[in-house]
């Protein structure tokens, strides 16, 4: 297994109020609002640029958000033996600290779920405490993320001239769509290793997600960071209230190379529990995903990657460590 602890002191941040420090962005990364009726150009280019953007105005309601937050609270604070009553994440379940089944680990405790009613697996989840309260609100919580996930494909789809319009969010929509849902718990460091001065804990390691589109947020505690076209790492500050869009290996792959699946990372607080919760929008797992032909500009274009189905890649993205490019595996040579 590889080490929880690296050496991040090099990482820039985009803290606002930090005007002493030579490494800061500030307001580096997108912000789109939804309403904006530039919405869709601005949303491209920041897949272009980032494969990443924060929307604010996305319409879904802060009870919807805190109902679910808190819930998720109650059940990461049960003692541990409760908690391994939960069928393990395998990969739906109840994961501490292994991420995926190849060695990967983190500083976090995790619940994963598929949103897939055929693949039948959350039946065996049982949650301590009010199973049935929780479940409403994670369908609550999914299908307006859904939803949301659909509206901005609808954009892209809009910016970038695709047709039908809803050629990408119906991989979402369909009722077949293999998206899943991860509520994430990154305890604070404890003492003995945050003496480690200059050191970061690693909660999950670097990694891009293999789906369509990702929708997350987090409490207001800081962790994530994106890496930029360049290499560098900065750091995303937190804001309960939006949400934050990952364009998946599948839209780069669709948009031929011209959105970027961007990779990102959690770095553990020293203080404060970090909460996420995020949606992975998937296609069915029948859906065949290649570079779209009405994107390409010339005739002779080069076309990138090779034809996958969902199924395809999410096998072969499972037997991958987390770091890994899964993508490359399937470029055209
Ligand atoms: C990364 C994005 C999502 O969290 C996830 C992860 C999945 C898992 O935790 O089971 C994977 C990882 C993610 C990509 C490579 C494989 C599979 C762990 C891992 C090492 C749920 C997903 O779909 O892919």
């Amino acid at each position: 297994s590889q080490p929880l602890v690296e050496n991040f002191s090099h990482i820039k941040t985009c803290k606002h109020n930090n005007t002493t420090s030579d490494h800061v962005y500030t307001g580096i990364i997108p912000v789109i609002d939804l309403l904006d009726p530039e919405a869709n150009n601005l949303i491209i280019k920041a897949c272009q640029e980032f494969g990443f953007f924060k929307v604010v105005n996305h319409g879904v309601s802060i009870e919807t958000i805190t109902k679910l937050e808190n819930e998720s609270i109650n059940f990461f604070n049960l003692s541990q033996i409760e908690k391994d009553k939960v069928a393990p994440a395998n990969p739906f379940g109840y994961g501490n600290k292994r991420i995926g089944s190849n060695g990967d680990v983190g500083w976090v405790e995790y619940l994963l779920f598929t949103t897939n009613p055929e693949l039948n697996h959350n039946k065996s989840i049982t949650i301590p405490g009010n199973s049935l309260l929780f479940w409403g609100l994670v369908k609550e919580y999914i299908s307006a993320l859904r939803n949301m996930g659909c509206m901005v494909l609808e954009m892209i789809a809009e910016g970038l001239k695709i047709e039908p319009k809803n050629l990408l969010s119906r991989m979402l929509s369909d009722e077949k769509s293999d998206s899943c849902f991860r509520l994430n718990h990154y305890p604070p460091c404890p003492e003995l290793l945050q003496a480690l001065s200059g050191r970061n804990l690693i909660g999950f390691g670097e990694h891009t997600d293999p789906q369509v589109i990702s929708v997350g947020r987090s409490n207001n505690t800081s962790g994530l960071q994106i890496s930029l076209k360049d290499g560098t790492w900065i750091s995303v500050p937190p804001d309960p209230y939006s949400f934050f869009i990952n364009v998946g290996d599948s839209l780069q792959a669709m948009s031929n190379g011209r959105f970027k699946s961007v990779r990102h990372r959690v770095v553990v607080d020293s203080l404060k529990a970090r909460v996420s919760m995020i949606y992975f929008g998937g296609p069915p797992l029948s859906e065949k995903i290649s570079p779209l032909s009405c994107l390409m500009e010339e005739p002779n274009e080069q076309i990138l990657y090779n034809e996958f189905t969902w199924s395809e890649y999410k096998t072969s993205a499972y037997k991958t460590r987390l770091g890994d490019n899964r993508l490359s595996l399937f470029e055209k040579n």
